[in-house]
């Protein structure tokens, strides 16, 4: 029998949506999701924290407590990049530490920790906090393709993350490179090597993914992520009525209700309308991911970056310098933050047409050793090219960094109203603070006749638009400012 994990509430909307999907249009469906008797619902984590601050100005924290509520049977399930936690830098430990706790308390059951470098000194402090908290622990591969990654040092790195002791693993797919051939032997791999279930994640950007969790089921596999068929494909995770309906009457069987997972897509068919303004471009295969590696996501940053240079005809030249600068930088997998640091210093080599002429910070503390151990060792000549004669630390990062917890605290004390608040700070300072100033404003319904003209200017607005069948990228105004709008408008009494 396969377990299913789906990724509607996280990773599908990100992938497909920009991470918008507002927590109201989850929960009036959570109650059916909770009843299909997945493995795992994911959906925290990831980029959801961030956008949750940022763009839909909810509390990411009561997120979890509001599925929490209405799924009890369901193993909530989050994705925490292990020393990054769901930032984009390392944090000190305190802080790490906290953040698991925060996350448990509120109803996350599965904790799914990666390294983008694969280097498990970036996940020991996560893991062991997980582990202490009782809470489920899955450790993951980042999976990449390059010459110094083979299925044998995966299966090693596997056999690595059961000692620190993974209750799953997951071969975490990120950019969906997988073929089916290297699914089934890495999954073979893994099940002779290890006592664990093995989890597989992927996605569908390469029109792989299907056929590849076919070749990892007959291979042993336990566990695999589908997102419900309504938020599937492109750059996000296969069916998952498609899977149910490919092992129905088979050793393999889900024992998944197509019918009622045919309600919640029908369901979810609705919502997306709502969101079409942040689809995704890439809804059909991606074929840059299966010539040059480069996932979608990656690739309309580009675009954006050569854009601003005013260099968009140097598109080509970028695709071929991403792979030359991923060699030089060790081969790290391109996950973020790495897949940011590498496309942007690709862009950067090819604008100012003299490689590593002008390097990020992040290239450099990248050299430096600051985000861990890369696959492969950096050469001496292009290190002395980035950094100069500084040396490279050779400690878990984490080491250097002093316990901020209480520093942040302090410089918070203003608006925090307890440790989760300190935590949202901690990972994401400006948005933090102005959410903060925002969720004041909303409470005490200040200026609430103002909000509701301007809401009711947004909605007049929105609907001209729409009417108009333009797109919003001009950054005029999203269909979710307006639900925030509107919650903030009711909650001070004010009904449009
Ligand atoms: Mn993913």
């Amino acid at each position: 029998m396969v377990k299913v994990t789906d990724t509607m509430l996280r990773d599908a909307h990100q992938s497909l949506l920009a991470t918008r999907m507002r927590t109201e249009d989850m929960l009036p469906i959570a109650p059916l999701i909770d009843e299909i008797g997945y493995w795992s619902v994911e959906m925290w984590g990831g980029a959801t924290f961030d956008t949750c601050l940022r763009f839909l100005k909810e509390d990411p924290w009561e997120r979890i407590s509001k599925l929490r509520k209405v799924m009890p049977n369901t193993h909530l399930q989050m994705l925490l990049r292990g020393q990054n936690i769901v930032g984009y830098r390392h944090y000190s430990d305190d802080v790490l530490i906290k953040f698991i706790e925060r996350a448990h308390a509120r109803g996350i059951d599965v904790f799914r920790v990666f390294d983008a470098l694969n280097d498990t000194r970036n996940m020991e402090m996560a893991m062991r906090t997980v582990k202490r908290l009782g809470a489920a622990l899955e450790a993951s591969i980042s999976y990449t393709i390059s010459p110094v990654h083979t299925i044998e040092g995966f299966v090693k790195l596997g056999s690595k993350l059961e000692e620190m002791g993974a209750n799953t693993i997951c071969i975490k797919d990120m950019a969906g490179l997988i073929s089916p051939h290297d699914a089934y032997d890495l999954v073979k791999g893994l099940k002779e090597e290890t006592s664990v279930p093995i989890h597989l994640h992927s996605h569908m950007t390469s029109g792989m993914a299907l056929t590849s969790y076919l070749k990892a089921i007959e291979a042993g596999v336990d566990i695999v992520d589908t997102a419900i068929s309504a938020l599937s494909m492109g750059t996000s995770q296969p069916p998952t009525e498609s899977l149910v309906a490919m092992l129905r009457g088979t050793e393999y069987d889900t024992g998944l209700d197509l019918k009622k997972l045919a309600e919640i897509s029908e369901y979810f068919n609705e919502v997306r309308k709502k969101y079409h303004d942040f689809e995704s471009k890439t809804t059909a295969i991606d074929t840059d991911v299966l010539i040059f590696q480069i996932p979608g996501g990656m690739m309309s940053n580009f675009a954006t970056q050569l854009k601003e240079a005013k260099q968009e005809h140097k598109i080509h030249d970028v695709l071929e310098e991403v792979p030359r600068v991923r060699a030089d930088l060790g081969y790290v997998p391109l996950v973020t933050p790495t897949s940011q640091i590498v496309g942007t210093q690709a862009t950067l080599n090819v604008i100012t047409g003299q490689r590593y002429k002008s390097c990020t910070n992040e290239t450099k503390n990248l050299v430096r050793g600051m985000y861990g151990k890369t696959p492969a060792p950096i050469s001496a000549e292009i290190r002395k090219k980035i950094i100069g004669d500084e040396k490279p630390i050779t400690v878990r990062p984490a080491d250097l960094l002093p316990p901020e917890f209480e520093r942040l605290a302090a410089e918070v004390k203003q608006y925090a109203r307890g440790e989760e608040d300190v935590l949202s700070y901690a990972l994401f300072p400006q948005v933090a603070i102005d959410f903060f100033k925002e969720r004041e404003m909303m409470e005490k319904g200040t200026n609430a006749r103002e909000i509701a003209a301007i809401a009711a200017l947004f909605v007049a607005q929105a609907e001209k638009r729409s009417k108009a069948k333009k797109s919003a990228q001009g950054g005029e105004v999203d269909m979710w400012k307006m639900a925030a709008r509107r919650e903030s408008v009711n909650g001070g009494g004010w009904i449009l």
